[in-house]
């Protein structure tokens, strides 16, 4: 055998070698086979969306685009996902926070930084000197979010 043949015979077995891999490493990003949800903060003190539905088992992650820290807490009675005492940093520019849960019902979440509506920390909500009016007229809510997990039938 000469050495071009064993060059034209290396390539197929490197590709039936490595295709699996990469097919392994992209699957890394699921759980379930159900692809991550994602939820932004964008340049400004607002989770998006607001509000998402998963699935049991279904990874969602938080990224931070903005320029400032973010938090996600969820620490109140209306907690019936799981979870509950979840209290994580969100690095400013880029910082990330994954959860997946493991039983049906309802992720209510908020950022401790930016849900209060003290003359500092009114993102668009109405407070005591008025707050931000958008140009529809809505002063919107403090920054926080809801998670509704459904069971896999
Ligand atoms: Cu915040």
């Amino acid at each position: 055998m000469t050495l071009s043949k064993l060059r034209w015979w290396a390539l197929p077995s490197l590709l039936i070698c490595f295709v699996p891999l990469l097919a392994l490493s992209q699957k890394a990003d699921t759980d379930g086979g159900a692809p991550a949800r994602q939820i932004i903060v964008p340049d400004e003190d607002r989770f998006v969306p607001f509000a998402i539905t998963v699935r049991v088992g279904q990874p969602v992650i938080w990224i931070n685009n903005d320029i400032d820290d973010h938090t996600v807490v969820s620490d109140d009675a209306f907690n019936t996902a799981g979870h509950r005492g979840t209290n994580v940093l969100l690095k400013a520019n880029g910082g990330t926070f994954r959860l997946a849960f493991r039983h049906p019902g309802v992720f209510p979440f908020y950022c401790r930084f930016h849900a209060m509506l003290d003359a500092h920390n009114q993102p668009k909500a109405p407070g005591p000197d008025g707050g931000i009016q958008d140009p529809n007229g809505n002063y919107g809510t403090p920054m926080n979010g809801v998670i509704t997990v459904v069971g896999d039938d």
